[in-house]
């Protein structure tokens, strides 16, 4: 089934109400959003697309932008979203990577993105921007504001979501409308959400995490959602009590503590906080308990799983666990040699599941050897069922995630894969070669660091090698500090040490 017709079934029944309001103070009844949406699903159906066609949104965050997510479901498209903070060169390589058949972005990009797009194929640019002017709405405005949900087998694509790769460039991870629908409906039951819940969302809406686990919630449960931009904790006080879930990455819960505004008073209206996309410190869930009473819930998930592990509402949430498997999830920690590790015991997290993607978009190798033979999905996640946390004993069927066998950083909830960032530093002249490291952050969890080495005689200059990457890629990849050495320490094997760079410049 389609997932539109899948979250439209929880909407909520009086359409009158409030499905959105924004920080500068619109109202979207739920009729509102129904119709926007099946204006724009009206728009794209007309532009007649063959089946599977994608489209690709490098938009700001609005209720318009979530429609347009809506709408692309609803005609049985394949939706997908792009980070804003991506460049030229990123947003060239997904183009290309996809192509899309339509491409939505903001009117200030257009130039340079709808030349790229043309060059790859794809025959519709549109352009919406935060104050909803723009040609989609423009061309959407003519449209019967209803229509069909256009039917969808379980096993098609609803969404592409770009993950980094270890290999340097991203992989689109195909999700399926079963994927999707699947797991906003465990997580409804799972998180316990209720009548009258209002969600206060703050996450940016092209990841996994704000698009899928955030706005599905609401959707699904006939949820309003107090909708902002971003992360402004000042805004997050402001609209707190009156919300009672709110889901972010662990900088929102770190940022909420350092204002002396945020209290027990703020919270006294929500029931649930969670998690998540990145390692949540056992001092902060320690922290954010004696402030607010409050427990965060931390889960765990994934691009190509959705979400797959998840401390529980009702019960015990344990500070650096990231919980028990979700309803029809399977999860197993492995040996390198393929043995089943024994409570305690570290190994590799691999899943199986109606939530599991179906694989990389046009690399068909690549998905064959992230999959076990007997079809379990590697997550590239390091973990151990039970054990001991700084925050005391571990249940035996929880897991704790310890680490990556991956070669990647999480900034701020944004991935960034090193090999990628290595390489745009070894392009630039001068450069003999690098290496990109995370070193721990207070705000952003883990913050990028590149260590460079020049080539003989050259000079190289630090900041003006930053300012040169800011133009080239997401700001959320570019090094925080760039250091210049006179070489890199090495094993026996030549590979470069990076455990002895972490430590170096932590
Ligand atoms: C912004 N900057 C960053 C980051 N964000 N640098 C490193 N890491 C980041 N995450 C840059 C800015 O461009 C700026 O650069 C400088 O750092 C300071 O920006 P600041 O104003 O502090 O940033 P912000 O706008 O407040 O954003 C920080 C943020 C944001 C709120 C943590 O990054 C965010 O919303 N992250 C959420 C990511 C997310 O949704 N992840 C889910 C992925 P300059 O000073 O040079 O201009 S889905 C996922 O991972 C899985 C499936 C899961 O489990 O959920
Ligand atoms: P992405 O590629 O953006 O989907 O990021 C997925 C990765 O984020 C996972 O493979 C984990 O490494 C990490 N992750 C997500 N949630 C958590 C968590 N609660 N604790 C630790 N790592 C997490």
């Amino acid at each position: 089934m389609n997932l539109y017709s899948v979250l439209e079934k929880g909407f909520a029944k009086d359409k009158s109400s409030c499905a959105l309001e924004t920080h500068d103070g619109l109202y979207y009844s739920w009729s509102d959003l129904e119709k926007a949406t099946a204006k724009i699903a009206n728009l794209l159906t007309s532009l007649k697309l063959p089946e599977g066609s994608r489209v690709a949104v490098q938009v700001e965050k609005s209720p318009e932008a979530l429609f347009l997510y809506l709408a692309t479901l609803k005609a049985g498209l394949v939706y997908l979203p792009l980070n804003t903070a991506y460049q030229e060169s990123e947003i060239e390589y997904f183009i290309g990577n996809a192509e899309p058949a339509v491409v939505v972005c903001s009117p200030k990009n257009f130039s340079w993105v709808s030349k790229i797009a043309f060059k790859a194929g794809t025959q519709h640019v549109f352009t919406l921007a935060e104050d909803r002017t723009g040609t989609l709405l423009d061309r959407a405005a003519g449209q019967k504001d209803q229509g069909k949900t256009v039917a969808r087998a379980d096993d098609d694509l609803a969404a592409i979501l770009y993950t980094s790769g270890t290999t340097g460039r991203s992989k689109g991870a195909m999700l399926t409308h079963k994927n999707l629908a699947s797991n906003a409906q465990v997580l409804q039951k799972f998180w316990g959400w209720k009548k009258g819940d209002v969600l206060l969302h703050a996450l940016p809406i092209f990841h996994v995490h704000g698009l899928f686990v955030a706005s599905h919630g609401a959707l699904i449960n006939g949820s309003k959602m107090i909708w902002l931009p971003r992360l402004d904790t000042k805004e997050l006080i402001k609209h707190m009590p009156r919300s009672t879930v709110m889901m972010g990455v662990p900088t929102f819960y770190v940022r909420l503590l350092l204002d002396p505004n945020f209290n027990k008073a703020v919270t006294r209206n929500m029931r649930l906080f969670v998690s998540g996309s990145a390692p949540l410190l056992t001092e902060t869930f320690n922290s954010f308990r004696e402030r607010t009473g409050h427990t965060i819930l931390e889960r765990y998930g994934m691009s190509e799983t959705v979400m797959l592990v998840s401390n529980p509402y009702q019960g015990e949430r344990i500070g650096g666990s990231v919980g028990v498997p979700l309803p029809q999830t399977q999860v197993r920690v492995i040996k390198d040699d393929g043995q089943v590790c024994k409570v305690g015991e570290i190994g590799n997290v691999e899943v199986k599941g109606p939530n599991v993607f179906k694989g990389y978009w046009r690399m068909p190798e690549k998905t064959k050897e992230e999959f076990t033979t007997d079809g379990w999905f590697k997550t590239g996640d390091v973990g151990r069922w039970g054990g001991e946390t700084s925050a005391g004993k571990v249940p035996n069927h929880y897991l704790c995630i310890v680490g990556r066998s991956k070669d990647l950083i999480i900034s701020g909830g944004y991935n960034v894969y090193p090999k990628e960032i290595e390489s745009f530093i070894d392009d630039m002249p001068g450069v003999d070669e690098s290496a990109v490291i995370g070193v721990p952050h207070p705000d952003f969890g883990e913050a990028v660091v590149a260590v460079v080495v020049a080539k003989p005689g050259v000079k190289l200059n630090a900041e003006s090698m930053i300012a040169e990457l800011k133009g080239k890629i997401a700001n959320f990849k570019v090094p925080k500090r760039l250091v210049v050495v006179n070489e890199l320490p090495r094993n026996a094997m030549g590979k470069v040490q990076k455990n002895i760079l972490r430590q170096t410049y932590a």
